[in-house]
């Protein structure tokens, strides 16, 4: 070997080595820039939870716990049942897909009338589809954390529970697409990927105003959900924001700020009460369907009161049943109650709704939304 040849493979070998030495550095570096980036992320990600404290606090632990209920937990600021502690990192996780159509509201805010017609205008107008149960074709993801079993269910072998009740988040990924799903989760609770945009599924939010709200909210918990306290306390706890799913303008307004995004739909219940072709036919635009006037009068009648409170599919008098059944809750009542605009007036004194609109008006002040 020559001297000059030795001299270029000492050469070489330096600066090989001079190499690995800054892509040592380098990569050292990105390490160093990316891994608080990617722990600060995935902090972001993870649900922390805090008490619901105070006077709001105690009226929900002695008057809204039960067999399947045993508190409540805030999350992002947000009121959920103390299993949510177990369930919401799963709901964070969840794969979304960019085909899945979501409809999301405040509970009683008008979410089953707007399912029924965003999966019928989607489904092409299968009627004979729709006859099936819609919690099955159209399940609610955050079903399973309300309703906790896991006590009951020993003392009482003959509740067969179906997984969209047992196990909604499982349920919702075995679906084969396009899959209908409902939720009751603020947008600060939604899957990361909605959140962060790398899924875009079409969103269908639909609101109603706070009293019409309250009250419908207030029959569902005592029929459904086991609440044994007063009406008072109740609009209490609405209004203070210690539901489950509330704070309700927080709620709204997250919505109502992202409406024009080109995968969200903003829907109101009284436009569907005042002009309800008019919202089908918005609708099926969103979902990218022509409908024909026929088309648009036949279901404008399907999705009537009258027949939706005799459709087994979409009336819940089958979970009304079961609860009385087996002694979960103990009231009387539909779950297609009054179907009106402004029936909070026939429970509410003047004093309690100029609470309400004064409530309204603080918070919508700074939108254009309006009830
Ligand atoms: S839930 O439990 O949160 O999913 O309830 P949700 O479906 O959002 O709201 C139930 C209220 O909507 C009324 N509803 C209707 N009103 C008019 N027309 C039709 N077709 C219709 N379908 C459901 C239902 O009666 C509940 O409102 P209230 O005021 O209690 O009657």
């Amino acid at each position: 070997m020559s001297l000059a040849k030795g001299n270029s493979i000492h050469r070489d070998f330096a600066l090989d080595g001079c190499r690995i030495v800054i892509q040592q550095i380098v990569w050292n570096s990105i390490h160093l820039i990316c891994l608080p980036v990617a722990l600060h992320k995935s902090v972001q990600n993870m649900l922390e939870f805090n008490e619901v404290n105070g006077e709001l606090g105690e009226i929900l632990l002695k008057k809204f716990t039960n067999q399947f209920r045993i508190g409540y937990v805030k999350s992002r600021g947000y009121v959920l049942p103390e299993y949510y502690r177990k369930f919401g990192q799963r709901v964070e996780e969840l794969e979304v897909r960019d085909d899945d159509l979501w409809v999301v509201s405040f509970p009683k805010t008008g979410t089953t009338w707007t399912q029924e017609m965003a999966w019928v205008i989607n489904q092409d107008f299968d009627f004979e589809g729709a006859k099936v149960p819609l919690p099955e074709r159209f399940p609610f993801l955050d079903h399973t954390p309300l309703f906790d079993y896991t006590d009951i269910l020993p003392n009482l072998p003959e509740l067969q529970l179906p997984l969209f009740v047992s196990d909604s988040v499982t349920y919702i990924n075995e679906m084969k697409s396009p899959r209908y799903i409902k939720t009751h989760l603020p947008w600060e609770l939604l899957p990361k990927q909605i959140r962060e945009g790398t899924k875009k599924p079409k969103i269908i939010y639909v609101a109603r105003n706070a009293k019409d709200t309250c009250v419908s909210y207030y029959h569902h918990c005592k029929i459904l959900e086991g609440y044994s306290g007063s009406f008072d306390n109740y609009c209490k706890l609405f209004l203070g924001g210690s539901l489950c799913f509330a704070p309700f303008w927080p709620h709204v307004l997250n919505f109502w700020k992202r409406r024009d995004e080109p995968n969200i739909l903003f829907l109101k219940y009284e436009d569907l009460k005042k002009d309800l072709p008019a919202v089908i036919r918005k609708t099926a635009a969103f979902l990218g369907k022509d409908l024909n006037e026929e088309q648009v009068d036949l279901l404008a009648e399907h999705l009537s009161f009258a027949r939706m409170k005799s459709n087994p599919a979409v009336n819940y008098e089958a979970a009304i049943e079961i609860n009385r059944r087996f002694n979960l809750t103990t009231a009387d009542g539909h779950f297609m109650r009054s179907g009106q605009v402004g029936n909070y007036k026939e429970v509410m004194g003047p004093e309690l709704i100029a609470e309400f609109d004064r409530w309204t008006q603080e918070n919508l002040a700074k939108s254009e939304l309006t009830f």
